[in-house]
């Protein structure tokens, strides 16, 4: 059944196969029990190929390679040649970008322009950046004998498939763990691509598996009794869920989960540059992002002229073919996230919010859904409380700092907001009063591998990126206090 020949639909850059195993102990392995699920084409609805899904067999297999890679090689391998397979997966990345960036465009539907400019250079970027902390770890600031926990169960969304399991795996393997690693079921594509790199750069077998498959293989994953420490970025309610099985176990979690950001916008702000931020803050990426500035808060002075240039920068918006270098905004994920974005979208126009989008034609097939603003929203609707996770900005205004600031942190999230203004002291003001893990001035969704990045609240605790990152991956970051 998994016989891996290339499936007629494979783009002249990517060889996508027609069937994908499980990827344990270095090698591609069938399931245990033979089951599969498909994963298609937001854009097109076609189906790309079939994906082996992990069972409790197979998750016993791969904690088990996890397991005796930590013990056998990986643990007692001293940090700079750790660093050299760091350094060697983070130079094929950067080779074969061209084929990463294509797959990820196809699996998960978001403009080539940004998995090609953003997505896969960051994936790069990351590798590069912990591969150099591999042998500088009695630096990093935990401690003079710094050791890892041993195996790391991370299960990883959808938004932004590769980057994410770049987040996860580089820091766990530069501090000495070895991995077992789930991406999610609507874009497993990526991950198994990544898989082959791991063997083309001779990393020990073990050292990193790759499984596939739903909520269920997440869950038995989390739970199984061999793993020493999980990390999660997904939904806050799975999060939850994860911090309840994680507790009154010796396993140790970080969880990344959901956001409301506010992007505020003051009357001295850059309006041009503002525009652009909101622009970037709530449309990359189709919305798909867990720090989206999904709440635009403005000043009541400048409301009309900053949503009159708003509307018409929407107008210029390119929505359609994900691999058209054109494109600014790509496919919804699946049917079910284009299904919650209608439906929160629905209930936004159902509470008396005012909805508008700009004209623009959508592909007869696929998941699509047009950049979208609500106007005439209060605190107390849906759309200002809860993610929506799409194309959708809910705006809301103020007349003080100090009212920015209650709105802004009026949500069960704390992730990250941005704030667009002429002054540098209100900046830092801002900055202090936001209860939020990241703040951006002047700018919006900016990521870099020295900053860490994590949430306040419900969204979640721990940080990933930077030399804290490092800390989520040791034991000895627990010695230290930090
Ligand atoms: O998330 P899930 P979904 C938010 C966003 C979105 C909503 C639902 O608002 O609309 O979540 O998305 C795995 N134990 N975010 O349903 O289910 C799952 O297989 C262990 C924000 O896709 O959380 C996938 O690999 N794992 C977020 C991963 O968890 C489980 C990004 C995420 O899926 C599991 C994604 C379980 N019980 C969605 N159930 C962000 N913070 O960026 C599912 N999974």
């Amino acid at each position: 059944k998994f016989e891996y020949a290339p499936a007629p639909e494979s783009r002249a850059v990517v060889d996508i196969r027609s069937s994908y195993g499980l990827f344990i102990n270095g090698k591609f392995v069938d399931p245990a029990d033979g089951t599969s699920f498909k994963s298609v084409n937001p854009a097109t609805e076609e189906v790309l190929a079939e994906i082996a899904e992990a069972g409790e067999t197979d998750i016993d297999r791969a904690v088990a390679a996890a397991r005796a890679a930590y013990a056998k090689t990986w643990s007692s391998m001293s940090g700079r040649d750790r660093g050299k397979y760091l350094f060697r997966i983070a130079r094929l990345i950067q080779e074969r970008s061209r084929e990463l960036a294509v797959l990820e465009s196809i699996d998960n539907g978001k403009p080539i322009r940004e998995s090609r400019d953003v997505d896969i250079p960051l994936v790069a970027a990351y590798f590069f950046y912990y591969a150099g902390w591999a042998d500088k770890l009695e630096y990093a600031g935990y401690g003079p004998d710094p050791r890892p926990y041993g195996v790391a169960a991370q299960v990883i969304p959808w938004n932004f498939p590769l980057l994410m399991l770049a987040w996860k795996i580089a820091p766990a393997l530069a501090t000495g763990n070895t991995v077992v690693l789930k991406p999610a079921e609507t874009t497993p594509l990526t991950a198994l691509l990544f898989a082959e790199i791991c063997q083309q750069a001779d990393l020990p077998p073990g050292v990193v598996n790759i499984i596939t498959g739903a909520g269920a293989t997440g869950r038995a994953l989390v739970e199984h009794g061999d793993v020493d420490k999980v990390a999660f970025t997904g939904s806050t309610e799975v999060g939850k869920a994860i911090a309840r099985s994680v507790a009154g176990t010796a396993k140790k979690a970080t969880l990344e989960l959901g956001g409301k950001a506010a992007n505020i916008i003051f009357d001295d702000a850059p309006v041009d540059q503002a525009i652009e931020g909101i622009v970037n803050g709530i449309f990359f990426n189709q919305g798909h992002v867990c720090c989206a500035g999904s709440r635009l808060l403005v000043q009541e002075s400048v409301y009309d002229d900053v949503l009159a240039s708003l509307k018409r920068r929407l107008a210029t918006l390119r929505v359609g073919d994900p691999l058209d270098k054109n494109t600014d905004v790509g496919a919804i994920n699946s049917a079910e996230q284009l299904e919650r974005v209608r439906t929160l979208s629905d209930v936004g126009e159902s509470e008396g919010a005012e909805r508008w989008s700009p004209a623009c034609d959508l592909p007869d097939r696929g998941f699509w859904f047009p950049p979208t603003v609500f106007t005439g929203v209060s605190q107390a609707h849906r759309i200002a409380r809860e993610e929506i996770f799409g194309p959708v900005l809910s705006v809301l205004t103020f007349r003080t700092p100090a009212e920015a600031v209650e709105k802004a942190n009026n949500t069960p999230f704390g992730l990250s907001a941005g704030v667009w203004t002429d002054k540098g002291s209100r900046i830092l003001w801002m900055s202090q009063q936001l209860r939020a893990g990241v703040v951006w001035a002047n700018t919006f969704n900016r990521f870099d591998p020295t900053s860490p990045f994590g949430g306040y609240k419900e969204s979640g605790y721990g940080r990933e990126g930077g030399r804290h990152g490092l800390g989520a991956y040791l034991v000895s970051s627990e010695r230290s206090g930090r």
